[in-house]
């Protein structure tokens, strides 16, 4: 069978999206073991591709991994039914496991929920044996009689098939670097968040070691490892520190996820890791500025963590970005309690995002009811969703003012964006450049308050 992949374009409106363009490594994992399986494969990255190629494909999956790229998704599968009247549609990934009834219109035909690199080829298999597709696991079916919804395992001895989106490499880029490449060691994460949907998955499943390495002995120099919880568990990490160090394996750039905690916790795996890379970033959603706040979140890390993680990474040779989730429902005194800890940390990168209910999460389930903004495509971390307490201009004048006292403001912190540019090649720079410009978006209260709903009018004034 011939299976056409696409990752839909993606629909950006505040932050460093451009500038984070990261390859659809999932796409290229099912890629990988749909051709085990003897099928035909082309991956289409609709971020740096034009339409759907001219070739009519036996099926179509396309990767949803954001719950905002979900309009583009929808609109993307309409576009493929109407183009190949008949085409078998599935949707995949994250956005789409944690919730699969956004999807439930007549454009798409079955939604995968959680890993696909077993039950896709079964399910093709199915299709194209005309079997009946309800016994196969690890699926939501249109036609939703006796299915088995519960999802398959990932494949730990799989690599990802890299070959399949060689030509959008030159594309993919983390800020000013460019290519990058994805590499996973393992997926999931133990702890359960509100906010986040990923702990409550299947928990943590690792990739096969040997696989691993391999895998960072074949990329190129500037590596995004987006596992969501690097350095876990702390044992094996231990191991492939050791294995890639016996390897010889070494890199120019590497940039990981963690938590505050498992690195205090796990100093002497963050120092095996260390000679890994030339320059090695780590990205922390340090979330809260108090004790109390990160309890509400349920995040299981204290601000002590917070202050002895940034000590370490600084004393060990790694870069820090930490983020902070700003609640709609924050008050004055908790913007100055931010602001006091960022006073503290003094880190070059920082980054903002607003408290969203993103699906799949307990925090959803708790401020359902509170949704003003039913549109997907606002669920970007940037908008707010319902009225903030402080009222809307008055919230986004603080959460701009975060920005200003921090990295990104090109007149309070130039100093500090002298720094990045320091050592960097032109077309590095230039790169560079952009963002700041871009940026600058991040940082004009009216831009959030006109792309964000409609104020509900006093009753008087709406008679
Ligand atoms: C890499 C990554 C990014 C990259 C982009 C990646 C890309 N290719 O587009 C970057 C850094 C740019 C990014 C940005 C953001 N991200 Co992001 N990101 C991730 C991360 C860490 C890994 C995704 C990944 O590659 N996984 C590895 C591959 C192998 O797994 P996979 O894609 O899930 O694929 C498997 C299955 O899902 C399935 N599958 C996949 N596709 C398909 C298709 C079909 C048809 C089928 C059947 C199955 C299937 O099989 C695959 C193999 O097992 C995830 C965390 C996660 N666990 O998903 C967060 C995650 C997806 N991101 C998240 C968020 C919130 C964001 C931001 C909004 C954050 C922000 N502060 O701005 C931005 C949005 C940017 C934008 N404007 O678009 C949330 C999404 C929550 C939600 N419901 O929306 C996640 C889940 C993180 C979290 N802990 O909450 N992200």
């Amino acid at each position: 069978m011939r299976a056409l992949l696409l990752r839909p374009r993606a629909r950006e409106r505040f932050g460093l999206g451009p500038f984070f363009r990261v390859e659809p490594l999932g796409l290229e994992y099912l890629g990988a073991a749909l051709r085990r399986a003897g099928h035909q494969v082309e991956i289409r990255d609709l971020r740096l591709a034009r339409g759907l190629g001219s070739r009519r494909p036996d099926w179509v999956g396309l990767s949803c991994i954001h719950t905002l790229d979900v309009p583009e998704t929808l609109a993307l599968a309409r576009q493929v039914k109407q183009r190949w009247p008949g085409v078998f549609v599935m949707v995949g990934g994250h956005a789409a496991s944690a919730d699969p009834d956004a999807f439930a219109g007549p454009e798409v035909d079955a939604v995968g929920l959680g890993p696909g690199e077993h039950s896709v080829p079964l399910l093709v298999s199915a299709l194209e044996r005309g079997a009946a597709l309800a016994g196969v696991p690890g699926f939501r079916l249109r036609a939703r009689e006796a299915q088995r919804e519960h999802p398959t395992d990932i494949d730990p001895k799989l690599l990802p098939a890299r070959d399949l989106v060689a030509g959008f490499r030159t594309g993919y880029r983390c800020v000013h670097r460019s290519p990058i490449w994805a590499i996973e060691t393992g997926r999931g994460c133990p702890f359960r968040c509100a906010f986040c949907a990923v702990g409550r998955a299947d928990g943590y499943q690792p990739r096969d070691l040997g696989v691993v390495v391999r895998d960072f002995e074949t990329v190129g120099g500037d590596v995004f490892v987006i596992d969501d919880l690097f350095f876990y568990p702390r044992d094996r990490s231990r191991e492939l520190a050791g294995a890639l160090a016996a390897r010889s394996v070494k890199k120019r750039w590497v940039l990981a996820q963690t938590r505050a905690d498992t690195v205090v916790r796990g100093a002497e795996v963050l120092e095996a890791f260390r000679p890994l890379a030339e320059r090695f970033d780590l990205f922390f959603g340090f979330e809260a500025a108090t004790d109390r706040r990160l309890a509400e979140l349920r995040k299981d890390a204290t601000v002590g963590d917070t202050e002895a993680a940034v000590r370490l990474c600084r004393d060990l040779g790694f870069g820090v970005t930490g983020n902070f989730v700003i609640d709609p429902d924050w008050g004055e005194a908790d913007f100055e309690d931010l602001w006091a800890l960022l006073d503290r940390l003094r880190l070059d990168r920082v980054g903002f995002t607003v408290l969203t209910p993103l699906p799949g999460t307990d925090y959803h389930q708790s401020q359902q009811s509170r949704l003003a903004e039913k549109d997907f495509a606002r669920f970007d971390m940037h908008h707010v969703l319902w009225e903030p307490r402080l009222g809307r201009r008055r919230f986004y004048e603080l959460m701009v003012e975060s920005w200003k006292r921090n990295v990104l403001s090109s007149g309070n912190a130039s100093r500090r964006w002298l720094t990045w540019f320091r050592g960097i090649g032109v077309r590095e720079a230039l790169a560079l450049a952009g963002v700041l410009y871009r940026t600058q978006r991040l940082m004009n209260v009216d831009a959030y308050l006109s792309d964000t709903f409609p104020p509900e009018l006093p009753a008087v004034l709406a008679e």
